[in-house]
């Protein structure tokens, strides 16, 4: 506006010294041309001053108009700049809510995120908690189940053991059954009242008196040995027939020759011979009515054998193995060792050593025979007796002369043994009753 003003106090200044310059002009010559020169000069002056002052007055409307435009423009980049003002206020204030918005929206997403997260932490926890209870749950269930099938394994392993136990006791059972059959081994069956009375009226059995039985494959010194023990030799008239081949399957009973000795002999043959299961054997001799067996053994034992000593022992009837003829198994073993009986050559002391090393072989031997067989057929062990008959009947009559003693082997054992169990057995009783 300042402007606008100047510029018109320019415009009247101008003005003013153009009117005072023509006022202050000096005047001409020649009156009329002076004149009318002056008036034509002033015309043309006036005309000039009319000129510069329509020049000026349209440089001032010109100015003025400029000044105008200048102030309109002025106006106009004020309100240009007013707008941009309140425009850039106005973007201001947008960026502001922008950015207050976006600061919101930053915030309610951080919030939302903050929240989420925690969320996300809680259902994982919950999911953790959960599944740490579902494998704790599961672990007893595990472990419950585990207890279980413990108690099952045991149950089982308890249930096979005892099927174990009993099918080992069944088959223990079956082959002790098949090894009694094959070996001859009754079934323990234990007479009755009636069969024992029938049986003691059968031998003649009386009370007071000591009945032995003498048992053994035919050959084996049945006869002999019972000479022997009744104080008889073979060829006495009432000796027992020796050396005959058995045919009968009789019991024979031998009262001792002395009439004040307590004893009966029973010769029982054919053990071992007989047509008979080994193990019916025993009862079928009735041999449970005796008071004491002497199994003679010959050179070996039979099944026979075998089954009587186990049935004597179910019946608790004292039980003898005795091997006979010592003398002659005595002679052959010297002779396979080199003697010559009718060798004059051969001197005392050299038979004496012979016949000492042959007695020991044959003595070592036999009891380890025995030994052996009881061990097999599962019986306890028990000593033989090695006699002969000559030998016996000394030991029987108390004649042992010097001779006879020198081939003692264990016949007075074997009588001490037998008469003297039989006695304590008895309890010491006598009787003379003569059978
Ligand atoms: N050398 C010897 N021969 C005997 C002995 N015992 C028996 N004998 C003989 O052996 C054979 C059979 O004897 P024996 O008594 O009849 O046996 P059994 O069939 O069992 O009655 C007979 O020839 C007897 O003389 C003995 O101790 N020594
Ligand atoms: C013993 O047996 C032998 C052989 O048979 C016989 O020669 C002898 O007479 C018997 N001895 C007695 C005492 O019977
Ligand atoms: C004893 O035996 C011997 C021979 O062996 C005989 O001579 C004697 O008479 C016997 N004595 C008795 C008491 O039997
Ligand atoms: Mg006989």
């Amino acid at each position: 506006m300042g402007g606008v003003v100047s510029v018109i106090a320019a415009i009247a200044a101008a003005v003013g010294a153009i009117l005072s310059s023509i006022r202050s002009e000096p005047a001409g010559d020649n009156p009329t041309h002076n004149a009318i020169e002056e008036a034509n000069r002033l015309q043309a002056e006036q005309q000039e001053r009319d000129r510069a002052a329509q020049a000026a007055k349209e440089e001032a409307d010109r100015l003025a108009q400029e000044a105008e435009m200048n102030a309109q423009r002025a106006r106009e980049a004020h309100a240009a700049m007013e707008a941009a003002q309140a425009e850039a206020e106005r973007m201001r204030r947008e960026i502001d809510e922008a950015r207050t918005a976006a600061q919101q929206v930053a915030e309610a997403e951080r919030r939302e995120a903050d929240r989420r997260e925690q969320e996300i932490r809680e259902e994982a926890k919950r999911a953790l908690e959960a599944a740490q209870q579902e494998a704790l749950r599961q672990k007893q269930l595990a472990d419950a189940e585990n207890r279980l099938a413990t108690e099952a394994q045991r149950a089982a392993e308890e249930a096979a053991r005892i099927a174990a136990d009993e099918a080992r006791a069944a088959q223990e059972a079956k082959v002790e059954l098949e090894r009694q059959l094959r070996e001859g081994i009754q079934p323990v069956v234990m007479p009755s009242a009636a069969d024992l009375e029938d049986a003691r009226r059968r031998i003649g059995y009386r009370d007071g008196l000591y009945h032995f039985a003498v048992a053994g494959i035919a050959g084996s010194g049945k006869s002999s040995l019972i000479n022997a023990l009744r104080g008889l030799r073979n060829k006495d008239a009432r000796a027992a027939a020796t050396g005959v081949t058995e045919t009968t399957l009789c019991v024979t009973r031998f009262p001792d020759s002395d009439p004040k000795n307590p004893f009966v002999w029973y010769d029982i043959p054919g053990a071992g011979t007989l047509q008979v299961r080994d193990w019916q054997y025993f009862n079928e001799q009735r041999l449970f009515v005796f008071d004491a067996l002497v199994v003679l053994v010959d050179n070996r034992f039979t099944m026979t054998d075998i089954a009587i000593l186990r049935n004597a022992r179910l019946f608790g009837i004292p039980c003898y193995i005795v091997r006979s003829k010592a003398d002659s198994h005595l002679l052959n073993l010297m002779r396979d060792m080199g003697y010559e009986s009718d060798d004059e050559e051969q001197d005392a002391q050299s038979r004496a050593t012979l016949e000492y090393t042959a007695r020991q072989h044959l003595v070592s031997a036999t009891r380890q025979n025995v030994r052996d067989n009881l061990r097999g057929a599962d019986l306890p062990e028990q000593r033989v007796y090695i006699v002969s008959n000559l030998t016996m009947l000394s030991v029987t009559k108390g004649n042992v002369t010097t001779k006879i003693a020198k081939k003692l082997i264990d016949e007075f054992e074997f009588l001490q043994d037998l008469l003297g169990d039989a006695y304590k057995r008895r309890g010491g009783g006598s009787s003379t009753t003569v059978v």
